[in-house]
């Protein structure tokens, strides 16, 4: 099923707070982050007399019931110190089913489309942004879209694989072709690259690559000379700037971890068939805007 949700947060810090949500969300087993929308600074709707809102919209798919998804949303809620206090009071932060597709509900415990979506820009634009065919006016309200939106950092995916998205098979990569590498090096040198310990341990003697920004994702990594390493995407927010660009470079877990929130991708696809055991993620929420054919592979391009 495909869920739209909504985020809001008026209290505490409230950016960093969304993020942790909605990394939060990527956690629930059984639920896949699809896209994220901007954030937008909202003026308090309901009850006035209170600060402005961040609020945010992000679409997922699940196999669970709309019920299951509202009570691992809820248990967020909670870890992140939502106090239930006032009705449409302020809160650190509030997730609502806003939209499932196909699907209508209205129970005690559960009325999507939310109650109140067709009245609140604060739901509406955001959601908006993230589904376009959504049918729906907005109302005037007072909304501005905040710079440093996870969107913002613009990540740039760039991969080389076969014809079915594979990747690799037993932590190689399926292919080395002078172009492409050639390729890679062009569009990275200077930048920042992005990238699992897996990885790492594909690069020549296992070390960071020159004449860039080397920043490893990893749970395990402790320290390595000419590298940053955080240990997750809520850390990476914190240490690169949306001025830079950000390129992630792989292994099929750290593209899993990120395409939610890239604007771009760099695909190499070799016309072949290759054995593979990690695959490139699907690029459905994406459009292909450029294709450069070469004998035996093609440069692809895509964007949001
Ligand atoms: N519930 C029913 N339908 C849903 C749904 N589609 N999604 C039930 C989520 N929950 C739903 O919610 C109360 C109960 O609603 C839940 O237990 C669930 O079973 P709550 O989150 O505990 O209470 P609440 O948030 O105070 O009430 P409510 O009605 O959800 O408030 P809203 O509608 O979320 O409004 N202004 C700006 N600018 N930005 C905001 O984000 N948010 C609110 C809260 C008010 N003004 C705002 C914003
Ligand atoms: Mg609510």
């Amino acid at each position: 099923m495909i869920y739209y949700l909504g985020l809001g947060a008026n209290l505490g810090e409230r950016e960093r707070t969304l993020r942790r949500a909605i990394e939060g969300i990527k956690k629930i087993p059984a639920v896949k982050l699809l896209r994220v929308s901007s954030f937008y600074e909202t003026e308090p709707w309901g009850v006035e007399n209170q600060p402005n809102f961040i609020n945010a919209a992000i679409k997922i798919s699940s196999e669970l019931a709309p019920l299951a998804l509202l009570g691992e949303l809820q248990k967020i809620e909670l870890k992140l110190g939502r106090i239930r206090r006032e009705h449409w009071g302020a809160r650190t932060i509030d997730i609502d089913i806003l939209f499932i597709e196909g699907q209508k509900i209205s129970s005690e415990r559960l009325t999507v489309p939310h109650k109140f979506l067709f009245d609140r820009d604060f739901a509406l634009v955001p959601l908006k942004e993230i589904f376009p065919k959504f049918d729906c006016k907005f109302h005037g309200d007072k909304i501005s879209r905040v710079k440093g939106s996870p969107i913002d950092f613009n990540f740039k995916l760039v991969a080389c694989a076969d014809k079915n998205f594979g990747l690799g098979y037993k932590n190689n990569l399926l292919f080395k072709i002078p172009a492409d590498l050639k390729n890679f090096r062009a569009l990275t040198l200077n930048h920042t690259i992005i990238f699992g310990r897996k990885t790492l341990e594909t690069f020549p003697n296992q070390q960071p690559l020159d004449g860039r920004r080397n920043i490893v994702l990893s749970r395990t990594l402790k320290n390595l000379s000419g590298a940053e390493i955080v240990g997750s995407v809520e850390e990476l927010f914190d240490k690169i700037s949306p001025a830079e660009e950000n390129f992630v470079i792989g292994g099929a877990q750290i593209f899993n971890e990120l395409i939610p929130y890239a604007a771009e991708i760099f695909l190499t696809v070799v016309n072949a068939e290759s054995q593979a055991d990690v695959f490139f993620p699907s690029v459905k929420e994406f459009t292909l805007q450029a294709a450069q054919i070469f004998d035996g592979f093609e440069f692809r391009r895509y964007s949001r």
